[in-house]
């Protein structure tokens, strides 16, 4: 099993100048030739043999400068193809291969979704469409002609800019030519051929070039791509206005296909996307879906730039697009939503997804030094915590030259392949900053933990927080070094005003770095003891513990004037509470009912003033959440007890504000998707949880209610899944309704999946089990086993981790039957097993046993393998 090591990265010894492909598609039988121009790379070593890459490929024919080569002068097997003496100087190499794209359950290559052909390169999938230098920094011009049956495939697409298309006599084919003027490494490499429906229109950019931007779905589904295409062209506009990039192409096409490993694809103007990413209505979408959709569609489109036209050295740079990215996507959202609310929203994320990984065997750098398999390190690592890295740099160095600084980035970068040096230098230089130890952030792995105290004196009228930092050991990475840490602060009178107090160490942006293990910064003309609000917005991505008091807490909650903060507050008072009943610590009378009427003043005060950040604040960490906090010796029942109980304690005691609420915000007449009517949705159900939690009778008889008058699939899907917290007859008659109102819609279906594995009862198992029969679900498409048995696993705590071990011994036989299949779908399914180490013993043993029973199978894919193997160690 070879380890690939970013030390031993050397520059390809040969170039590829020009690729010219031509795809005869056919379902069983495709073939393909391409004709590579190549050359000795000057920065290569000489006199050494020419091995290409290959995966599952047969090889037809191959030629050198147009004579076919013979046995002996080449070696070929599925996996590669080597020539022991290329020539020294520029050559043409004809290669012609054939594929089963039918056949091609791994979903990466050229492979066939709903009867459509379509492909997915990244990260080695190229590959497995003709032998080729299959690596990010090998960048070539590509010309594609496509040819396909006129009846099976009338849209054929391709990357870059049409040329030509024509019908081939007498034959039912026909052809379309496609040229891609931008020089790009293979992984953004993509074609489609099918049957598709499409919906288009023209944009204008910031130079005034003409472009058509299209979205192509299943035919009849055009109504449903309206949203997505929409938000392409906001995209496109807010990139021009926040970074002065501009689209650089005649069409840009993003494909809608049913069956995709994750979310989408960035393919030089031709994005291929999941249609669970695509498709909305308000029928079949909820606010959320729509939510991510935006973000989704926003994230491909922004790779044009951070990803494209700068591409990644090698794989071990991959946050240098991924990161960026997704910071790029995460500001888009908060300008054209609620930038405090997607700003809670993303830290949920981070913390429940990356300090999750953060904290398992799994910790990596998010810049890896080494890899197995280059597909699991498509993480929450690499890509949210590689955006926290790239906000905090805006963080420290200011809005203007974070702005100069991707300028610089990009004109020094545009058509390389260019590794994270090269991005912190950009910034380096504008600034005149020296980053290198801010640039720790991609080497070492572990979550950052920051201990603050502060120390009040009255008779000098200073106020003092001293400082400690400390990251945990992570495989591979026993002892630590400091961070460089910004952190953005305030102090806040007891009474709730803002303090002006002074401080050198803070500058005018409220920012303080902290840069070594332990640190102390003194504040004077401190009247009054203050409360302080450390880590505003989230500044760093790091686990805070500070010693304020409840009361102090809820100060921050009712008047902090950062609302990142005024939520942890509420979460951190919940926490406590939580953490300690669950782990039966008794907590008083007193503390509950503070609690509570810290919780019924926030409702009454501010609720209505931001419904959606209210929301946020009453949905409790999750049953994950807490187990997190706990961080060793879990019981994952007493957790989902606790929450149970401290919602039903929280629904009581603010029972009339809530089902005020809940009538008062009544569903407006139309549907709309905009985030203030989402905000009031989302806080209505939110209200119908709790009341629900409060009393389940009365809650049920609401519930249903939503369920069958609701318009639209948000509402309609928030009653179910209250009702699901309530066994009985009702909810399943409701199960039965939903299902019988949804069954030609696989996408609605998968919600209807996901929700019936998570019910957390003793019965999920059969349950889940069952539903793998159904009609609707199958094992080779990735939505649906994510919806039936990620959810079970990713979403279902005490299921999941039943005491017996029966979730665990479940999962670990769906995975084998997947790794068959999707060695991807099936190492990530396998990641849910990552909090295993911090189980109780008896729970800890199962899993092990389970794992065990994974990694001992003969034949695992190099993806499983990696994963179960790390878990394990
Ligand atoms: N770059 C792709 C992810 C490819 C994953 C390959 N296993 C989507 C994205 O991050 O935009
Ligand atoms: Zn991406």
């Amino acid at each position: 099993d070879h380890i690939v090591r970013l030390e031993d990265y050397l520059p390809s010894d040969f170039l590829i100048d020009r690729v010219e492909l031509d795809v005869r598609l056919h379902p069983t039988a495709t073939k393909v030739t391409a004709t590579l121009s190549m050359r000795p790379n000057p920065a290569g070593r000489s006199d050494v043999p020419l091995i290409l890459d290959g995966d599952e490929v047969n090889l037809k024919g191959i030629a050198l400068d147009e004579r076919a080569l013979e046995a002996g002068e080449f070696e070929a097997s599925p996996q590669s193809l080597t020539i022991s003496q290329p020539p020294q100087h520029p050559f043409k190499l004809t290669i012609e291969t054939e594929i089963n794209p039918t056949a091609n359950t791994k979903l990466m290559g050229l492979y066939r979704s709903s009867g459509n052909y379509c492909t997915q390169c990244e990260a080695e999938g190229f590959r497995r469409i003709t032998y080729f230098l299959d690596r990010p920094d090998v960048l070539a011009v590509y010309t594609t002609r496509i040819e396909a049956d006129r009846e099976e495939a009338p849209v054929l697409l391709g990357n870059g800019n049409p040329v030509e298309s024509g019908i081939i006599e007498g034959t039912g084919r026909h052809y379309a030519v496609w040229h891609d003027p931008f020089p790009k490494p293979s992984y953004l490499f993509a074609l489609v051929g099918g049957r598709l429906g499409k919906i288009a229109k023209p944009f204008t950019t910031m130079n005034g070039r003409e472009v058509e931007i299209a979205v192509y779905v299943e035919p009849g589904k055009e109504d449903r791509a309206g949203y997505a295409l929409d938000a392409l062209e906001r995209s496109m506009i807010w990139d021009e206005r926040v970074f002065g990039r501009e689209y650089d192409l005649d069409v840009f096409n993003i494909v809608a296909v049913s069956d995709f490993n994750m979310g989408a694809m960035e393919n030089k103007g031709l994005n291929i996307f999941n249609d669970k990413y695509v498709l909305a209505s308000p029928e079949t979408a909820t606010d959320t879906d729509y939510a991510n959709i935006e973000a989704i569609i926003a994230h491909e489109y922004f790779h044009n730039w951070s990803g494209n036209r700068v591409t990644c050295r090698d794989w071990f740079q991959l946050c240098l697009k991924e990161g960026l990215t997704v910071f790029r996507d995460q500001e888009f959202s908060s300008d054209e939503r609620s930038r405090p609310v997607h700003r809670i929203a993303e830290v949920k994320t981070l913390r429940s997804r990356q300090f999750l990984e953060d904290a398992s065997p799994l910790s990596h750098p998010v810049r890896p030094n080494q890899y197995r398999e280059i597909n699991n390190f498509y993480t929450a690592t690499v890509y949210e915590k590689g955006a926290e890295i790239v906000r905090m740099l805006k963080t420290i160095i200011g809005d203007a030259d974070f702005r100069r600084g991707m300028d610089l980035y990009y004109d020094r970068c545009d058509g390389t392949a260019a590794t994270v040096e090269d991005f912190l230098k950009a910034f380096a230089d504008v600034t005149g900053l020296d980053l290198s130890h801010f640039a720790r952030w991609y080497a070492q792995s572990g979550t950052p933990r920051v201990e603050v105290r502060g120390h009040y004196d009255g008779t000098t009228q200073t106020y003092r927080l001293d400082f400690k930092q400390q990251t945990p050991p992570t495989p591979g990475q026993p002892t630590k070094e400091p961070m460089v840490i910004p952190v953005v602060l305030g102090l806040v009178t007891q009474d709730g005003q803002r303090m002006e107090a002074k401080c050198e160490r803070v500058n005018s942006r409220g920012v303080f770095l902290l840069d070594k293990t332990e640190d102390s910064i003194t504040f004077t003309g401190v009247s009054s003891r203050p409360v302080p609000s450390v880590f505003r917005d989230f500044s760093a991505p790091v686990k805070v513990s500070l010693d304020l008091t409840n009361e102090e807490l809820i100060v921050l909650l009712r008047h902090d004037a950062d609302a990142f903060n005024r939520w942890q507050a509420a979460q951190t008072l919940a926490m406590r509470t939580l953490a300690a009943r669950s782990t039966g610590v008794p907590v008083s009378e007193d503390a509950m009912a503070s609690l509570s009427s810290a919780f019924k003043g926030f409702l009454e005060e501010a609720a209505l003033r931001d419904p959606a950040f209210a929301a946020l604040v009453l949905s409790l960490p999750s049953d994950a959440d807490i187990a997190q906090e706990i961080g060793q010796d879990v019981d994952p029942d007493a957790i989902h007890h606790a929450r149970k109980e401290l919602r039903g304690h929280l629904g009581k005691n603010c029972f009339e504000k809530l089902a005020d609420f809940y009538h008062s915000l009544a569903p407006a007449k139309t549907y709309s998707p905009d985030a203030a009517s989402a905000g009031r949705r989302s806080l209505r159900n939110a209200a119908l949880d709790l009341l629900a939690a409060a009393d389940p009778q009365a809650g049920e008889k609401l519930a249903s209610k939503q369920f069958e008058t609701a318009t639209n699939m948000t509402d309609r899907l928030a009653a179910l899944s209250v009702l699901m917290t309530i066994p009985g007859s009702l909810r399943e008659s409701a199960i039965a309704s939903f299902e019988e109102r949804y069954r030609d819609e696989p996408l609605v279906l998968d919600k209807w999946f996901s929700l019936q594995a998570a019910i957390p009862e003793d019965t999920t198992v059969e349950r889940v089990q069952r539903l793998m029969e159904h009609p609707a679900f199958s094992m080779n498409n990735p939505n649906r086993v994510r919806s039936l048995i990620g959810s079970f696993a990713m979403l279902n705590q005490v299921q999941f981790n039943r005491k017996d071990g029966a979730g665990y011994a479940f999962l670990a036989s769906i995975v084998l039957r997947a790794d068959e299949l999707n060695p991807q779908l099936a190492s990530r399914l396998l990641t849910a097993f990552s909090s295993w180490k911090m189980m109780e013993s008896t729970r800890r043993n199962h899993a092990r046993i389970a794992l065990q029973s994974i990694a001992q199978k003969p034949s695992l894919s190099r993806d499983v393998g990696d994963i179960v193997n790390r878990s394990l160690e």
